[in-house]
């Protein structure tokens, strides 16, 4: 069976998608085999040139001829995008693949995961960190109860892209096409994996209560080629403290004003029989600290008996960002090809969204907010 895919977006999610659907065929020679069939936009021009270099048979500059006629659809869009063409497709019965934040608002996430239950196809929110082989080494060692009752759990996800105020406006500054700013383009990473790790079945991952403040640096910031400015009406960083249901304390930060920090995203949990630290910036490492130690070690998680390793090269020889897209779209499209479910799916992207629209929430009204 061949799987036609339909993608919206070709920008650098588009890339990265289609970059991986490409990978596939090469290193998970398992995976299911899959069409790049349609890339989908409203720049005819653009499009074209992009379905070229991307490698897609054919494009088209209208989604709704496209969402019923392929197997699966790739939303990959701009949030304010995401709610319509993926209800639409779910509605049709064709799995949706869907970039996060799920959607600009928790109505239109809430929306979203309805119609992917009513729909009951597979469906996927691309929460790709989830698939970098050292956060799967740390889940496992997590689950096996290896760092004990978990006391402390620290998110943080910097970039610095927007420090320059003459730094052109776009769509993430737009809080009706963003929904939010650092907060919804990397702090649902951050809850995402907080909840992956450390979260329990419920949906708020063991989450209860959060006490969030945003913050914008710059208000305006000039259109590219042209002398107009547009307000920016998103956060530029977000700060939140949680309280998780076990008695847990957690600190979660993200920014786009992070001089230096160009996609570093850590995370650090203390437990009671040890700690673990990841970046992003050296993904191949776990820095583990066991109970007795003096200090931490860092373990490459490179073997080949380490999650996905064994697609590509030998130990040692180190892996990269795009390699986290080429695991996501391979157990997506396993599970699309079965029949099955995946996780995260949208229900993952919406309570990632509770959590996040919570954080909004005791911003504005300056006290602690319950996470339903
Ligand atoms: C831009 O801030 C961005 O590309 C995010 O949208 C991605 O989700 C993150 O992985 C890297 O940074």
């Amino acid at each position: 069976m061949t799987i036609e895919v339909g993608v919206l977006g070709y920008r650098f999610m588009g890339k990265a998608h289609a970059n991986a659907l490409s990978r596939l065929p090469m290193f998970f020679p398992d995976a299911p085999d899959v069409e790049r069939s349609v890339l989908v936009g409203r720049d005819e021009e653009a499009l074209r040139e992009a379905a070229d270099r991307l490698g897609f048979d054919s494009i088209a500059t209208d989604w709704t001829d496209v969402v019923d006629e392929v197997d699966v659809f790739y939303n990959l869009g701009p949030n304010h995008v995401h709610a319509e063409p993926s209800v639409a497709a779910l509605s049709a019965g064709t799995p949706v693949f869907c970039e996060k934040p799920l959607a600009p608002t928790l109505e239109d996430a809430e929306r979203m995961a309805d119609a992917a239950l009513d729909a009951g196809v597979t469906n996927g929110t691309a929460f790709n960190y989830r698939f970098v082989p050292a956060i799967r080494y740390a889940k496992r060692l997590l689950d096996d109860g290896e760092l004990g009752e978990i006391h402390h759990v620290r998110g943080r996800y910097l970039q610095d892209w927007l420090v320059d105020p003459d730094a052109p406006w776009s769509w993430r500054n737009d809080e009706e096409m963003a929904g939010s700013g650092a907060l919804g383009d990397l702090g649902a990473h951050t809850v995402d994996l907080l909840r992956y790790l450390v979260g329990d079945d419920d949906l708020a991952g063991g989450m209860e209560r959060v006490s969030g403040h945003l913050q914008t640096f710059v208000e305006e910031r000039p259109v590219e080629g042209s002398d107009e400015t547009r307000p920016v009406t998103v956060d530029d960083a977000y700060s939140a403290q949680v309280e998780f249901e076990n008695g847990a304390m957690g600190t979660l930060e993200a920014s786009r004003f992070a001089n230096g920090h160009k996609n570093d995203h850590t995370i650090e949990i203390h437990g009671s029989k040890g700690s673990l630290r990841f970046s992003l910036e050296r993904l191949n490492e776990l820095e583990l600290l066991r109970e007795g130690d003096r200090g931490y070690e860092t373990i490459l998680v490179t073997d080949e008996d380490d999650p996905y390793v064994d697609h590509w090269w030998p130990p040692g020889h180190v892996i990269g960002w795009e390699h986290t897209f080429v695991h996501e779209n391979y157990e997506f499209l396993r599970a699309v090809a079965e029949g099955d479910e995946f996780v995260p799916g949208f229900e993952e992207g919406l309570a990632a969204q509770r959590v996040l629209a919570s954080i909004e929430e005791s911003d504005e009204r300056g006290e602690w907010v319950a996470i339903e």
